[in-house]
């Protein structure tokens, strides 16, 4: 088996029952697993809400380390709307040409750093990299924030030794604090002063608010950006006839973009708490229990997908769940985007080849499901 491939774990139960059943620090989760229920619960925020106590939608539970709201992810309709609206534009900068020469110059550098390297490990000296240089264009920070960010490692609360770093995200916290107290005193054009000068029903928003949003911003992009960098330089290492096509028909650079991210799904899935005795796919779930969207699953359907489990890079219907479904859609999608088409035109430009050397493969359990998400270490030679 080739090491870039991510098998699917879910398709028996998918195809058998449609659900599946985790605990998680007993708080345990009714997983939808078909496209169609994934669909219409998370159309469903009535009866699936995502405005619970903090921390609970997110699986693992971040309740225990967790008591401020990020916005507008744990915020339902109407709220969740005005809040939306406020950081929408914002988020949508990518698709600016200024920021767009930016980031290119910035995925330039560091491809160029890896191709002057006899062997380099993807996800610290690649990945984490981009990742948190890129964020510095979505915030609007300088530049050399982003060595600060690049030593918290991978994940803002997942350390070597716990999934839940109480500790770890204390470093966050405390830092996003001192932000704010920069600009409340003297505002600026980033994030957090756009923030701390928009309002919501006439009323400013408190620095809690505020706070809730740039958690998200660092939280919710982080692993999940750079699983998907990671997994398409593992992809593209080995499927080089992919790359070459994208050179030759560099329209396709958009259909591999979603192919890729819907056969990665690196978010597996987010909660919702029910709000009334209900059912999915026919099994019954009690008020005040979690569910699961499972974006994954949904996302290798095979009513849905023909050969669901293979990366097909021109795919043309791609109705995959990636970055969520319904009014929650990923804030940060078009960030993503950006960053997975401009990666993918440098590879085109500068690199002839990647050789994967020894890796180690990050598997998620999820109950009876052990999951690949991506690789805890991949080291390769970019040529
Ligand atoms: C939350 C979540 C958002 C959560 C879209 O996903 O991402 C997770 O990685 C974080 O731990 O707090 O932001």
């Amino acid at each position: 088996m080739k090491k870039s491939n991510i098998t699917d774990p879910f398709e028996k139960s998918r195809l058998e029952k449609g659900f599946g059943e985790m605990d998680d620090q007993n708080d345990p989760v009714v997983m939808a697993l078909r496209h169609k229920d994934v669909r219409k619960c998370a159309h469903n925020w009535k009866t699936f809400q995502s405005g619970a106590k903090p921390g609970r939608i997110v699986i693992p539970s971040e309740v225990n380390i967790r008591d401020i709201r990020q916005i507008p992810f744990e915020v339902d309709p109407p709220m969740h709307g005005q809040y939306r609206a406020i950081v929408e534009k914002w988020f949508k900068r990518p698709l600016e040409e200024e920021y767009q020469d930016a980031l290119k110059k910035q995925i330039h550098s560091i491809v160029d750093a890896v191709l002057a390297k006899d062997s380099v490990e993807v996800i610290n000296e690649f990945s984490l990299v981009l990742q948190s240089r890129a964020l510095t264009l979505l915030l609007n920070v300088p530049f050399t924030e982003s060595e600060t960010w690049i030593s918290w490692g991978t994940h803002v609360f997942r350390s070597a030794d716990s999934d839940l770093d109480a500790d770890k995200a204390n470093v966050l916290y405390n830092y996003i604090d001192k932000e704010l107290e920069r600009v409340s005193k003297t505002p600026t054009n980033d994030l957090y002063s756009v923030l701390l000068n928009s309002e919501v029903d006439g009323k400013k928003l408190t620095k809690e608010e505020a706070k809730g949003v740039i958690i998200l911003t660092f939280a919710g992009g982080r692993d999940t950006v750079i699983n998907a960098v990671t997994n398409s330089i593992a992809y593209f290492a080995e499927h080089p006839e992919s790359l070459e096509k994208l050179r030759s028909e560099p329209k396709l650079i958009n259909n591999a973009i979603e192919e890729l991210i819907r056969y990665f799904s690196p978010l597996t899935q987010m909660g919702r708490v029910a709000t009334e005795d209900t059912q999915v796919c026919e099994h019954a779930v009690k008020a005040d229990t979690r569910i699961g969207l499972c974006w994954a699953s949904a996302n290798r359907d095979e009513s849905v997908f023909e050969n669901a489990n293979e990366v097909v890079i021109d795919r043309k219907m791609n109705p995959h769940v990636a970055f969520g479904f319904g009014t929650h859609n990923c804030l940060g999608a078009t960030h993503a985007r950006q960053i997975m088409r401009i990666l993918i035109e440098t590879l085109i430009d500068k690199v002839k080849s990647i050789d994967i050397h020894n890796y180690k493969e990050n598997i998620e359990t999820l109950g009876e499901f052990k999951r690949k998400v991506g690789f805890d270490y991949i080291n390769v030679t970019f040529k």
